[in-house]
């Protein structure tokens, strides 16, 4: 089944997903250093619970929601990522800050969360 969440979302599922899904595939590094985190979130837990990185790294996070219906928030750094998408922040913070899901999501919601660990 595969209505997990948000069953009274009444916004536009007119799937946006024209937006060139994944045409970067690997070009790391030259111009600034990106570093890529991709997190997939379904119900109700993120493949990743521990996001490492470095301060003062450019991060970029992309989030693979696969029924749609979860998000990425990461209020430290004003990161609210919600279905398919992504948003790049420099952590220049360090420190252990908590993630979690910011799509209301069902019962499971409470518990989408994990770490993002900045090391000095
Ligand atoms: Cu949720």
């Amino acid at each position: 089944m595969l209505s997990g969440c948000g069953k009274s979302d009444k916004s536009s599922d007119s799937s946006s997903t024209d937006t060139a899904a994944s045409t970067t595939t690997s070009t790391t590094d030259s111009a600034a250093d990106v570093v890529e985190v991709k997190v997939s979130a379904k119900d109700w837990e993120y493949d990743q619970k521990e996001i490492h990185v470095k301060k003062g790294d450019k991060v970029r996070i992309t989030l693979t929601s696969d029924d749609g219906g979860h998000g990425f928030a990461l209020p430290v750094y004003n990161v609210d990522i919600q279905g398919n998408n992504s948003a790049e922040f420099t952590a220049d913070q360090a420190g252990q800050f908590e993630f979690h899901c910011s799509v209301r999501c069902g019962s499971g919601h409470m518990d989408m969360k994990g770490t993002l660990i900045v090391d000095a």
